[in-house]
Formats: C-alpha cells, sequence, structure tokens
C-alpha cells in the first residue's frame, strides 16, 4: 500500500467507518439514556508519562459533537468549564448562560454536575484536610455545584473524592479524614434542599464514586462497598440523598466482579448512576470505551441491570485513546462507544428472553425432587444432571453474543 497524504486521511476513516456498518441512527441513540462528560469529549490525551496528543476544545464544541452523534445528554466538572478562580463570581453565570444556551440550541439536557476536587493545588491535602479554610474552601466548592445544577436542570451529583488518601504512613487521621469528608457532603445536601424548595424542583442525587488505586498510594474509600459502608456509617446527615455512581473499570481494578459490586449496590437502593467503560484487572485506570475489552462481562452486567429494573443514566467515561484525533474522537471513538452499548442492551434482551437459557434457568430452579432434603446423597444424586447447565448457559450467552443464536456459521 501507498503512503496515504495527510489530507486524504479523513476520507479514509468515514469511508472504513460507513463500510462497518451496524450504525444506529443519532434519534435511536437519543432514546437511551446515555450521558456525555464534558472531560470524555475534550480529553487532550495527556497523562502523568504523556503529552497531549489533540487540540483543546470547548462545551460549544463538545455539545455539538454530541448531539450530532446522538447522546442526549451532558455532564460536567466545575473546572472542565469554569476557570477555577471564577467558580462562585459574577463571570461563572455568564459561563453558566451561555451553556444553557447551547444545550438548548442542541436539543441536550444536562444530567449531572460534579466538582473537581483531585486536581487543582489546593486539594493537594485532599478535600478533607486538616487546614480548615481547605474544608470550608471544599464545601464552597460542592454548594456552588449544586446551585449551578439546579440552574443547569441536572438531576445527579457525582463527587470522586480523589486525593482522600495518603502517601505516607500516620500522616493523617482516618477516622477523622472521613468525618471531615462528610461534611462536605453534608454541606452540598443541606443546601440542595433549601435550592430545591426554593425552585420546586426535585432534590439531586448524590452519588458518591469509588476508585482503588489513584490518585494517592493508599485510599480512604477505594470501593463501592466501601462508599456504602460509609454512606450507613452514621456520619451523613442526610443519607437518603446520597447513592452510587459506581464505575465498571473501578471495580474491576482491584480484582472485584463489578456485576457482584453493582449487584451489591441495587440491594442497597443505591445503585443510582453508573460509569461505564472497560480495562484490565490489577491495572491503573486506562478508562478504555465499553465493551472492547470484556464485551461477555458486559452483556452480563447489562442482563443484571435489565433484569432488576436500572433506570438511571450510562454515563461514557473512557478516555478516546491518544492515538485518535480530534476527528477521530467524534467520528470514532464517541459512536462507536455509543453503538457497542446500544447492541449489548439489546443482546442483553435477547439473553433474557431466550427460550434456552429460560428453560436450563427453570430446570435448575425446580431442582431434581428429592424426597428427603436432609439426605446428602439424594441431593447430589436429584441435581446431578441438571446443573451440568451452568456451562450450557455460559455457552448459549456467547453464541447470542457472537450471533450464533440468529443462524451466524463459521466454517464447517
Ligand atoms: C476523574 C475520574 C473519573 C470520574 C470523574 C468524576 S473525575 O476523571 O477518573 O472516573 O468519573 O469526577
Ligand atoms: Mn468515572
Ligand atoms: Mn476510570
Amino acid at each position: 500500500m501507498n503512503p496515504l497524504p495527510p489530507n486524504q486521511q479523513q476520507a479514509l476513516v468515514e469511508r472504513l467507518m460507513s463500510a462497518c456498518g451496524g450504525a444506529y441512527s443519532p434519534e435511536t441513540r437519543r432514546k437511551y439514556f446515555i450521558t456525555g462528560p464534558q472531560w470524555a469529549g475534550s480529553y487532550e490525551g495527556n497523562a502523568l508519562f504523556y503529552a497531549k496528543t489533540r487540540e483543546a476544545v470547548g462545551f460549544e464544541d463538545v455539545i455539538r459533537h454530541y448531539a450530532e452523534v446522538g447522546v442526549g445528554y451532558w455532564c460536567t466538572h466545575d473546572s472542565d468549564v469554569i476557570p477555577t478562580e471564577l467558580l462562585g463570581k459574577d463571570g461563572q453565570w455568564e459561563i453558566v448562560e451561555k451553556i444553557k444556551k447551547t444545550l438548548a440550541a442542541n436539543g441536550l439536557e444536562c444530567s449531572m454536575v460534579t466538582t473537581e476536587t483531585f486536581w487543582h493545588a489546593v486539594w493537594a491535602g485532599s478535600p478533607a484536610a486538616e487546614a480548615p479554610e481547605t474544608r470550608e474552601y471544599a464545601k464552597f466548592r460542592v454548594r456552588n455545584m449544586v446551585k449551578v445544577g439546579h440552574e443547569l436542570g441536572a438531576r445527579y451529583a457525582v463527587y470522586w473524592p480523589g486525593n482522600l488518601g495518603y502517601y505516607v504512613q500516620g500522616a493523617i487521621d482516618e477516622m477523622q479524614t472521613l468525618k471531615w469528608y462528610a461534611d462536605a457532603l453534608n454541606a452540598a445536601c443541606e443546601i440542595d434542599i433549601e435550592i430545591a424548595a426554593k425552585r420546586k424542583r426535585p432534590t439531586l442525587k448524590h452519588c458518591m464514586e469509588a476508585k482503588p488505586f489513584e490518585p494517592q498510594a493508599e485510599i480512604l474509600l477505594p470501593t463501592s462497598d466501601a462508599m456504602l459502608a460509609f454512606i450507613g456509617s452514621g456520619v451523613l446527615t442526610h443519607p437518603e440523598m446520597v447513592g452510587l455512581n459506581p464505575e465498571y473499570l473501578h471495580e474491576l481494578m482491584w480484582g472485584g466482579a463489578p456485576r457482584a459490586a453493582l449487584a451489591r449496590a441495587l440491594m442497597a437502593g443505591k445503585l443510582w448512576h453508573f460509569d461505564i467503560n472497560d480495562g484490565y484487572r490489577l491495572k491503573h485506570d486506562v478508562d478504555i470505551a465499553v465493551g472492547l475489552v470484556n464485551p461477555l462481562d458486559w452483556l452480563n452486567v447489562l442482563v443484571l441491570l435489565r433484569s432488576h429494573g436500572y433506570n438511571g443514566p450510562f454515563n461514557l467515561d473512557f478516555k478516546p485513546p491518544r492515538t485518535t484525533s480530534n476527528f477521530g474522537v467524534w467520528k470514532i471513538s464517541f459512536p462507536t462507544a455509543v453503538d457497542r452499548f446500544i447492541t449489548l442492551w439489546e443482546m442483553a434482551g435477547e439473553v433474557m428472553s431466550d427460550p434456552i437459557i429460560k428453560e436450563a434457568t427453570d430446570a435448575m430452579k425446580a431442582g431434581g425432587g428429592a424426597k428427603d432434603p436432609t439426605d446428602v446423597d439424594q441431593v447430589v444424586a436429584a441435581n446431578r444432571e441438571l446443573l451440568s447447565l451452568h456451562e450450557l448457559v455460559a455457552h448459549r450467552i456467547f453464541q447470542i453474543l457472537v450471533g450464533q443464536n440468529r443462524g451466524r456459521v463459521l466454517a464447517g
């Protein structure tokens, strides 16, 4: 093949994307509660060991591109769109007005707002640092974001505690730090109750997000389960207003089963928001797009969520790879992530109504009819053949994933 000059490369990308086929229309994509973060669309490809590979894009472009792709909802950190120095000042409200106009012009809604409490130098000692002024500043930031959230029409607020942890041991008292962190969440909930009453809107759903390894060496609330314990520990003044935003990869990173973590959150009635992406166990936060690493597990995740009526947002919290250009972010990264999600969601419906899986599951639930359940040999014998169906169900789900249930046959 001859080298392809740069001015012909976008055409190639477009031709190969359309050759892929299988794309949903923007109208179809908008029917799902899929949300697009400002920080994902504007990610410039930089990280600890990486320079930027893409140009900066502002919220006007990000929102317009999401609209073109068919992502109907947008979310943001405060400092993604408002310079830190302007937060809470008049200049903030001018920007918020522009955001409202841009959302309306593109037919998007703001689903969620989140407070950045990890990036700026002020958070070096965490949002629950020793100095009272740092903690007052943290309260100011979360309260301010609740106000902005109501103004933008958001229904959710997310909190990733970021630096809540330590590098060196003994420098912080874990109990004290957790109580101080609770003070910030309490401040957010209390102002939310006031604003919601004035505006005759429901209060926001305040969702905590855990990440096990970064950015501190040791993390005080590393998993969704740790956060459930924190919510139920008595330190929150409004625990009923606080739930979870688990991220698929963050549960996988510590070696957990994301499905089981989600099930525990569902059992607690706290699965309110869900960051969708993919990656590898026991590695850093690679934020790969949904379904590119673990499609079979993702299919099963969506069976679980569909079976138990999850109706919150699916937030595209992935990072378009730094090998992808600004053009590729909107031509490849977002449309393909959305389409894999929709495909897996619809496939989950196939799993749920598949007659083979249904019959196998019903048979296992009915059991073998042992007359005496205190007779261990009888119980084992009664289920011996039925339990082979576990493996058959797993195989059937694989067949659904690759289309064999619809007659796709390879070779032979
Ligand atoms: C940060 C983190 C994400 C969180 C964001 C929400 S911040 O990018 O890595 O997983 O969802 O604050
Ligand atoms: Mn996330
Ligand atoms: Mn992540």
